[in-house]
């Protein structure tokens, strides 16, 4: 009877203490979303009541207070699941892989168990349950939300400002084309389709050389949109205030220049306004991902380019505190992490200026001004792992190097990766300086065995810490 009673009051407080939150993972191409979103719940699949030490900084893992966790059935059953067991047996072959790139959206929903820290009946072990929402996507998609607040005119000029002699060079075919087309004649598909692929060469193009900021950015990863004539437009550069005026009143509606117009509003309001609508409005809280080590091995424009896709990117969320008032009508982001990613290419004495050069990143677009007001944090980590510190002697002096199997050579490799600059690099340092950063094969892991990580229990105790009290 009693024992009855005890289950069902144990129910009901059950379902008053759940939670829910939805994590933004956001970041660039290649920044490394997929190997954080499996890492986050590789982590926690492996929380148990007896040994959580791969976490230690996590608080409720450490102190024992979480329960379980399972990966459940996602609200949303039109979206594919996130394919977390591929991932996971990737990194189990011989030899082993990092997750591939991603290309098309998934997600995950992950339930957290956990016991409460004050129960209001002391006699009650009071339990609640986190329901964590994630879902993955290509970085190029991303670079679209910009979209959503320029039009046509708007669009194409903010392109030509950014548009650098190194990217004229990539686009001199597209450009020949664009030049000789009379934008007031009457249009043809087949003439729109090729110069189309030409601007979608020249975005490939870009990517090649490591410059990540190319938009429209599903042209270069289409999915199902493949061959539509919703992507077969691109901005017009080299038009003069007064001419896109004269377009505007003159132009027929059939002209190159209308449908151009044409198709760029429709992809902005029907492809890029639904996907913001279908994942990116309803966040609790956000991550930012960068790899800034990458750009470094590049160039100087390669490295301003992923500057420009940030501050690009934070127009698009709405931060603020979160009222419940506010929370029912518009809901706002509040706890935002900024995160190096891949700290394991680096020793662990170079991480505060791994830090440091994040901050300086994102502070000097002036961007930052807007989070005001929402708790922020800047964090270095390696979701998965590739390489292992040690230290070396030699010619009588120690120092910490890193040791992995290196991608370009297959070889096992022990090395002193360089110092990371702790600020945004200037002209000179470019000049002087040559940092190469070397890739690394994922470490093979064993059956049941936890992804090696750097600091990702930093990571869940910001995310998640107070909503396990
Ligand atoms: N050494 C190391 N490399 C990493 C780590 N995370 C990601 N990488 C590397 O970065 C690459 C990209 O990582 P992903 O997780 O696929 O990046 P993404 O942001 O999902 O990329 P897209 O799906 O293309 O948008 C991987 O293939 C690895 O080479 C890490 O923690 N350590
Ligand atoms: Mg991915």
């Amino acid at each position: 009877m009693f024992n009855s009673l005890q289950k069902e009051v144990n129910q009901f407080i059950d379902r008053g203490l759940d939670r829910s939150l939805r994590l933004a993972v956001t970041g660039l191409s290649r920044s490394g979303k997929t190997a954080f979103i499996t890492s986050l719940i590789n982590q926690l699949l492996h929380i148990n009541r007896a040994d959580n030490s791969h976490l230690p900084l996590f608080d409720a893992a450490r102190n024992h207070r979480i329960l379980g966790v399972k990966r459940i059935a996602q609200q949303d059953l039109s979206v594919p699941r996130f394919d977390y067991e591929r991932n996971l047996a990737e990194l189990m072959q011989n030899p082993p892989h990092f997750p591939q790139s991603t290309r098309g959206v998934s997600e995950t929903r992950l339930a957290i168990r956990y016991e409460r820290q004050s129960g209001l009946m002391r006699y009650l072990k009071e339990t609640g349950t986190l329901y964590l929402d994630i879902f993955d996507y290509p970085g190029e998609w991303l670079l679209d939300l910009p979209l959503l607040e320029l039009d046509y005119q708007q669009w194409s000029q903010g392109l030509s400002a950014l548009f650098s002699p190194h990217r004229q060079a990539l686009a001199q075919n597209w450009l020949n084309k664009v030049a000789t087309l009379d934008l007031t004649a009457v249009a043809n598909e087949d003439v729109l389709a090729e110069i189309a692929q030409d601007y979608t060469d020249y975005l490939q193009a870009c990517k090649a050389q490591g410059l990540h900021f190319i938009q429209p950015g599903r042209f270069v990863l289409p999915a199902e949109l493949e061959g539509a004539p919703a992507l077969q437009f691109f901005p017009l550069l080299q038009l003069t205030e007064e001419q896109w005026k004269q377009l505007k009143n003159t132009a027929s509606s059939n002209s190159y220049f209308s449908v151009l117009e044409k198709r760029y509003e429709y992809y902005r309001n029907k492809i890029v306004k639904k996907f913001y609508q279908d994942y990116f409005a309803h966040f609790d809280r956000q991550v930012i991902l960068a790899d800034c080590l990458t750009p470094l091995n590049h160039s100087r424009q390669a490295f301003e380019d992923m500057q420009e896709g940030l501050t690009q990117l934070f127009k698009n969320f709405h931060y603020g505190k979160r009222h419940l008032l506010s929370r029912l009508f518009s809901p706002r982001i509040d706890k935002l992490m900024f995160i190096a990613t891949k700290a394991d290419h680096i020793t662990t004495d170079q991480l505060p200026n791994l830090m440091s050069l994040m901050r300086h990143l994102v502070q000097k677009g002036g961007s930052y001004v807007e989070f005001e007001g929402i708790e922020t944090e800047y964090s270095a980590i390696a979701a998965i792992r590739a390489t292992q510190q040690v230290n070396v002697t030699q010619h009588g002096q120690k120092f910490k190097a890193i040791q992995g199997v290196r991608s370009s050579d297959l070889q096992r490799v022990t090395l002193f990766p360089g110092s990371v600059p702790m600020n945004i690099p200037n002209e000179t340092f470019w000049q002087q300086n040559k940092f190469e950063f070397d890739q690394f094969e994922p470490q093979r892991l064993e059956q049941g065995e936890i992804i090696p990580h750097l600091r990702m229990d930093t990571v869940l105790q910001f995310l998640l810490g107070d909503k396990l009290d």
